[in-house]
């Protein structure tokens, strides 16, 4: 006898399903966004785990990839005028809202004593919210997608191995972008890898 045509089984009522569903996951109607992590000074490293793992602490966040680390040459600047930088890109779900997530970024920025002396100047850590969904706005506090990462392989070349289907609105995929930008300057770290908590 099938459960279906046995009288004493009823079958399970669909909000019930969704409760099941919702227990199983603890964010609600959790968004999609991408998050850019460089360091050019300390030790780059610790900094861009450090930040992994304030992320990862956040309340209403979960992060579900974490990039390969790529050593990158100061871009927008004179490449010996400054070390390089460590690169790295996270994929997070959140419940957060946009202005929230990139608080949480400029938080982490500050309890890493990043000084802001002059634009692209060297730092301990910069936390660049890169994508969220697909919203796009130009609000110079929060522009999304971030507007300078089409044509930054230092960020286009982890998300690409992270994420090789992701697409930048407005912009096109990020493989497409990647192969128009090129690798010139940045060379990933295969000796060195980044950790987030399952
Ligand atoms: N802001 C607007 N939109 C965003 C967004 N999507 N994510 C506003 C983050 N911040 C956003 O940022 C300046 C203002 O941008 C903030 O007040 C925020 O409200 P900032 O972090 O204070 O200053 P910044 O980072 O020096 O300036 P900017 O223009 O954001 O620089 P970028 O674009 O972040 O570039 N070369 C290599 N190889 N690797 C790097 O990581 N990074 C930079 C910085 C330059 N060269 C680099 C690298
Ligand atoms: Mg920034």
């Amino acid at each position: 006898m099938t459960p279906q045509s046995d009288p004493t089984v009823q079958p399970v009522p669909s909000d019930v399903v969704r409760q099941v569903d919702a227990a199983d996951s603890t964010l609600h109607d959790p968004k999609r966004a991408v998050i850019a992590l460089g360091s050019n000074l300390g030790n780059r490293l610790e900094r861009l785990q450090d930040a992994i793992d304030t992320l990862a602490d956040t309340p209403g966040l979960r992060v579900k990839a974490v990039s390969p680390v790529y050593e990158t040459q100061p871009h927008g600047v004179d490449p010996d005028s400054q070390p390089s930088y460590f690169n790295a890109v996270v994929l997070v779900k959140t419940s957060l809202p946009p202005a929230s997530l990139l608080e949480r970024g400029q938080a982490i920025e500050e309890a890493m004593d990043r000084v802001r002396e002059e634009r692209w100047g060297p730092r301990t850590i910069d936390v660049d919210l890169v994508t969220y969904q697909d919203v796009v706005s130009s609000d110079p506090l929060l522009t999304l997608p971030h507007p300078r990462v089409h044509e930054r392989a230092f960020v286009l070349a982890p998300w690409h191995d992270v994420d090789p289907e992701a697409e930048i609105p407005g912009q096109g995929p990020v493989a497409g972008l990647l192969e128009s930008v090129g690798r010139q300057g940045v060379t990933e770290r295969v000796d060195l890898q980044l950790s987030f908590p399952d």
